[in-house]
């Protein structure tokens, strides 16, 4: 039985249902059988571990909260806490889990028409098809509503061109949901900016902004998400080598020259930049309880090593300095449980608003950078080698506090949020 308890300061699990529990223990027992035996190895040869998809589709984990389509029907909780599990493996194996379920599958729940959620939904859950979310490109991801990629209507079909930088599953994704900028004879830019303007108590151009700004969409238009298919003429992927962070996952490159994609895999409820950051929502509020697993993979680490290594002639963890770092740690990670089941709790209520997981993203993830450096720091040299987790904890968390939505900018959500000036 592996110790999820860890660190379990105050009385945690009691919060839990018997339920959330069994699930978070599956699938704890399962990181520890497959994902902790081999994931440095695939982090040091840049490997996605592919074979472990159909076992994480036989667990539920692929779109969880669903009650339909061959889902789960979990709870946010239950879902919030998998991806701690997921995350406690490592960065990679969370953000496959995120991307499939929260980036795809969502916008296709969400958005989608019955026939596309009949058409992919089922195959998706049981990690038949694999997909990813293209939105940030290559001029810049942190504001999204000044894409370039556009689709343009010919018919009955969409004409789509452009390119998406940095996506994650894009090499071996079997579908990708593309955000462009339509021509459909809707240009009507304050819709895709709605709010920016339309409340003079909101000043979202930013604060004391005065000098020129492109607010709308290049040459106007609406936001539409498409479900782009592997194989239509024109999309084709690369993917980036030589990253130091997230190795054990894809990351590539979507370029669309001339993509014919039918008007039947528009999405068709998805209108606006709201539709794409809706779907960012689902993800952040995973990738906050994945912060948490990181940081107890780390802070297990160094605890039992801060226990063996005799130094001065005792052991470190008799040493101060070395107690506060701990007790700093399990500080840490204990508001941090806290808060994500406080989230959850208000998800699952419908109750929650993206800002609180604009909060909860931006603490969690930098909670276990910190804690992932700390623990790299207390190993000491040992501490550089793959056969430590904290050092690629660190590495790949240098990636999370930069995608879906960098901490500056999580940071100004919570800013606009309190104060209602936007000051992008
Ligand atoms: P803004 O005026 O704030 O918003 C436009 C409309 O959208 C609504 N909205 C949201 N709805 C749901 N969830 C959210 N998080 C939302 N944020 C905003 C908003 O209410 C408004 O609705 P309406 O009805 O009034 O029109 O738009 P803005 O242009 O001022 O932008 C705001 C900003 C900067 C916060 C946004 O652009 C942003 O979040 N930028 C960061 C982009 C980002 O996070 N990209 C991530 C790409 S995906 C990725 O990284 C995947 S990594 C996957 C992995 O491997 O795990
Ligand atoms: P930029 O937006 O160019 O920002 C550069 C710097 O400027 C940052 O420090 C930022 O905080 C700061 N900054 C930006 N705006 C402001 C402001 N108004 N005020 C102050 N500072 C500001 N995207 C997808 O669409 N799909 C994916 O699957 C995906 N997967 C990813 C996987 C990995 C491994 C990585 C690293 C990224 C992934 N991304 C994905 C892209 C990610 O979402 C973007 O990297 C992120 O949104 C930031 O965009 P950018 O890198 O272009 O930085």
């Amino acid at each position: 039985m592996p110790d999820t308890r860890l660190p379990d300061f105050f009385e945690f699990d009691s919060c839990l249902s018997e339920d959330e529990r069994q699930v978070r223990d599956t699938v704890a027992r399962w990181v520890d059988d497959r994902v902790l035996p081999i994931i440095g190895e695939c982090f040091e040869k840049e490997r996605f571990p592919m074979e472990l998809v159909p076992e994480m589709a036989e667990m539920g984990l692929f779109g969880p909260t669903f009650q339909d389509y061959g889902c789960a029907g979990l709870n946010n909780v239950c879902y919030g806490l998998i991806m701690q599990e997921l995350e406690r493996g490592d960065s990679g194996v969370r953000s496959f889990a995120s991307v499939q379920s929260g980036l795809c599958m969502y916008p296709i729940h969400a958005y989608g028409s019955t026939e596309q959620k009949q058409r992919w939904l089922p195959d998706m859950a049981k990690g038949r098809k694999i997909g990813c979310f293209g939105l940030t490109e290559p001029d810049g991801g942190s504001d999204p509503g000044a894409m370039k990629t556009r689709a343009v209507k010919k018919g009955g079909d969409w004409v789509i061109n452009g390119a998406k930088m940095w996506i994650t599953n894009g090499g071996i994704a079997d579908l990708a949901i593309v955000w462009a900028v339509t021509d459909d004879g809707e240009s009507d830019p304050s819709r895709d900016r709605k709010g920016a303007g339309s409340d003079p108590s909101l000043d979202r151009k930013g604060a004391g902004s005065s000098g020129p700004e492109v607010r709308a969409p290049q040459g106007g238009g609406v936001i539409r998400g498409f479900i782009v298919e592997k194989g239509m003429p024109g999309y084709t992927t690369r993917d980036i080598p030589h990253k130091f962070s997230l190795r054990a996952s894809i990351t590539s490159e979507l370029f669309f020259d001339n993509v014919k994609v039918p008007d039947a895999n528009r999405l068709p409820k998805a209108e606006g930049l709201g539709a794409p950051l809706g779907c960012l929502t689902q993800a952040r509020y995973g990738i906050a309880w994945g912060g948490i697993g990181a940081a107890m993979a780390c802070y297990r680490e160094v605890l039992e090593f801060a226990r063996q290594r005799v130094l001065f002639g005792t052991t470190l963890d008799r040493k101060q300095i070395v107690q506060v770092r701990l007790a700093e740690m399990a500080r840490q990670i204990t508001a941090s449980q806290f808060l994500c089941l406080q989230l959850g709790r208000l998800k699952d209520a419908g109750k929650m608003h993206h800002s609180q997981v604009s909060l909860a993203k931006w603490h969690c993830v930098r909670m276990g950078l910190d804690i992932a450096r700390d623990a790299r720091d207390l190993l000491g040299a040992g501490g550089i080698s793959i056969e430590c987790c904290p050092i690629r904890h660190a590495l790949n968390l240098e990636s999370v506090i930069t995608y879906e939505g960098t901490e500056s900018i999580h940071q100004l959500i919570v800013g606009r949020e309190i104060t209602g000036h936007g000051a992008f």
